[in-house]
Formats: C-alpha cells, structure tokens, sequence
C-alpha cells in the first residue's frame, strides 16, 4: 500500500494583482503629463493597498486557523489529562505489581514499538514517506487493524514536521494511541445482582476456565463467597480443570456429568447460589460441542436457564478473546455479540505474542468495554484492564 502522506492541502499562492493595462498614448502624454503621472501614482497606491488588504486578510486567516488548531490541540490534551488522573485514581487502588508482569508480557509487542521503532531512524534525522510506510507496516504486525493505523498515519504525517528522532515519535504515537481508546464506563452500566451472575463464553482454548479460576481467586480473596458453575460438561477433563480451580480459589464448584445438559448445570449452580447465599458466580461454558449441536443455540439455553430463577441473570456475559489469534478476535467478538450480547471482554495471552497492538483495535473499534486482560497462566496474571498502563507497557 503506497500512501503519500506528505501530499497535503497547500494553500493557494498569492495570485497576481492585476491591474487594469494603462494605454498612454503619445498625445496624452505630451498634452498632460502631469495628469498622467498622478493617474499612474493613484493607480499604483490603489493595487498596493489592495495587495495590503489582501495579504491582512489571508494573515488574519492563518492566524485565526492556527489559534483553531493550537485550541483543539488543548483540548485534546486537556481529554488525555484528564482520562490520565481517572486512571491514575484508579491504579492508586490496583498497586503496580501488575504493571510490571504487564510489561514483562508484553515484551514481544514492545519490541516492535520500541526496537523497531528506533531502528526507524537508523541513518535518518527526517521522518519521511519511507519511515512512515515502514511505521504502517509495524503497526500492521502488531495487530492494531488497518483502520486505527491508518488513523495514527494521518494524524502523524500532520505532525511529521516536528519529529526528527524516534524518541520523538514514541511520543506522538502513545498520544495517539491512548487517545484510540474508547472508554467506557463498564461499572457504572452494570447491574449487580445478589448472588451477580457472569456466564463467560468464548471458543475452545482461548482461556475461559483459567480466567473464570483467577477471578474466582480474586473475588475470594476480597472476601466474597464465590461459586462456580460447570456448565462446559463436552469433556470430564473441563469439569476436573475447574474443579482444580475452584479449590484453589476456595470457592464452591457445581457440576453434574459428561455430556449431561448444560442448561441444567447452570439453573442449580443459580438455585445453589441463592441457597448458599453466594455472592458471585462463574459458569464456565463449552467453547465447541459435538458437531450437530449449535454452540450459540446452546449457549442461548443455558442464559434462559440462569434467567429462570432470577430474571436479570445473567449480570454480565464475559467473552474471552486469545490474543494469539489477533485479528480474528474481534470477528469471534462480533459474533458472540450478535448472537447473544456480551457485556465485558477478557483478553488472554498477551505475554509471548507481538500481537498485543489487538487491543487497541478491540477497544476502538467495538462498543463493549474491555475489563481484564491475562498475561499468564497464574492467579496474578489478571487484572482489570487499564488504558494508560497498557500503553505504558508498549513503550
Ligand atoms: N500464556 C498464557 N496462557 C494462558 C492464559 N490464559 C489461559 N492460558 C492457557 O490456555 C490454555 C487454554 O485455557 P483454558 O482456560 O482451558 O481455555 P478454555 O477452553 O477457553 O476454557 C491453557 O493451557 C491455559 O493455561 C494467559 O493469559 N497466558
Ligand atoms: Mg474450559
């Protein structure tokens, strides 16, 4: 794809004056010559004032252009700043020690955004038309789609007049790319149930037992009595992995057979539930089924099947998306919202993959606000998902 990002609107040269052509025949000269000296001179004064008006005007154009430009620069700023000290309250409650397996994850993508970056200006001092289809071509592989690196493109050939070091354009480009982020406030649209039901949907492998496990964890740990559901009953294996979870997390754990109704599962684990007075609890759900039946028709099954004891049930739909698998993220996203309307995304396996620019493209393009990401296979390697922080890791 060959762009000429530099091929920008240029302002239109100062078109000539043109003065009216000035006929002096000899007779008119001899006869009055004075008369036609001051006819010229006032001719003369006349263009020039006009010149004068003219360039005053286009001044003030410019001026006023570049006051419009510097104010919306302000409150692009002021917008960053303030979603930065948002966040910052934030992670002031979550403690950095995420911050850093965040980092350590994330060093496959890092090496695009940092290394590649600064091999960039290897022998350059200019960012030209080359740099940015080499910068286009990084973004690519790291995932962040064709539209959001389009977008960062645009907004950075604009500004390619002021970058002459890749320490310079890391900059620009965390500006940019933060201020893809769609924040949406997840919290405050959520309604909390007691007991809060989350069925967590997704396909095979992409990480929905190991997540269900560490939020288990987590929500123990903060003192909540947490109960999960195995409703992924397509293989024993599924039902003793959770298991080894649910015992881990000190959680209760509701399971019926192989191969028996998963809607079943999922109405006595919300009977249980209510029972127990539980305050949380997981279903975990099969990622794939025996070929004649229909996961998405199944699934649909098992949300009525929550909803029967408790109408709102469930609370939230956790998809989980694999970052491994980039791109094709945000289709499987797509799909399950269609189908069955999610209200949360998890992100798995940002360590070890270079593809962690998929989130960006997630959280720009989709409206469904992304709540955690996974960065490994341990209790620690979830957290709630932060914009800032993610971006901090990138670079
Ligand atoms: N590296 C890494 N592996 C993960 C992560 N989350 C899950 N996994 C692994 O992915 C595999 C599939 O996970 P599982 O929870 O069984 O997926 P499910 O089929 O969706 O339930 C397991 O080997 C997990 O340990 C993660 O964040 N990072
Ligand atoms: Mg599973």
């Amino acid at each position: 794809m060959a762009f000429n990002w530099f091929k920008k609107k240029k302002k239109q040269p100062h078109e000539e004056v043109k003065t009216e052509e000035i006929i002096i025949g000899d007779e008119d000269y001899h006869d009055d010559n004075e008369d036609v000296d001051s006819t010229i001179t006032a001719i003369e004064e006349q263009s020039d004032v006009e010149i004068d008006k003219e360039i005053a005007e286009e001044t003030d154009a410019i001026v006023e252009d570049q006051k419009e430009d510097q104010e919306e620069e302000q409150k692009e700023e002021q917008n960053i700043q303030d979603l930065e000290d948002l966040q910052n309250a934030e992670k002031e409650q979550h403690g950095t020690g995420f911050l850093n397996r965040l980092k350590q994850g994330l060093s496959k993508t890092r090496e695009i955004f940092s290394t590649d970056i600064d091999d960039l200006f290897t022998g350059k001092r200019k960012l030209d038309d080359d740099m940015l289809e080499e910068l286009e071509e990084l973004l690519i592989t790291s995932d962040i789609g064709v539209q959001a690196s389009m977008d960062i493109l645009e907004h950075i050939s604009e500004k390619s007049f002021k970058i002459s070091s890749s320490k310079q354009l890391k900059k620009i480009l965390r500006k940019e790319i933060f201020a893809l982020f769609n924040f949406q406030e997840a919290d405050a649209n959520l309604v909390q149930g007691k007991p809060h039901i989350v069925m967590v949907i997704g396909v095979n492998g992409v990480g929905k037992t190991t997540t269900i496990g560490k939020l288990a964890a987590k929500a123990s740990g903060s003192g909540k009595k947490v109960l999960i559901a195995a409703a992924d009953t397509f293989r024993a294996a599924a039902i003793e992995q959770l298991e080894i979870w649910a015992k881990r997390a000190g959680a209760d754990i509701i399971k019926h057979n192989e191969n028996s109704d998963p809607a079943a599962v999922a109405y006595d684990s919300v009977e249980a539930a209510i029972a127990r007075d539980a305050d949380i609890v997981f279903v975990d759900t099969a990622g794939r089924l025996h070929t004649k039946v229909n996961l998405m028709e199944e699934l649909k099954k098992i949300k009525r099947a929550l909803a029967k004891k408790i109408p709102e049930a469930p609370h939230e739909i956790l998809l989980v998306l694999d970052a491994t698998t980039g791109q094709n993220a945000l289709s499987q996203a797509e799909m399950f919202n269609k189908e069955l309307g999610i209200s949360g995304i998890a992100i798995t396996k940002l360590d070890g993959t270079a593809k962690g620019g998929v989130v960006i493209s997630i959280c720009s393009t989709l409206d469904i606000p992304l709540r955690y990401i996974g960065v490994g296979e341990t209790i620690d390697d979830l957290d709630v998902f932060n914009a800032k922080d993610y971006v901090e890791a990138l670079f």
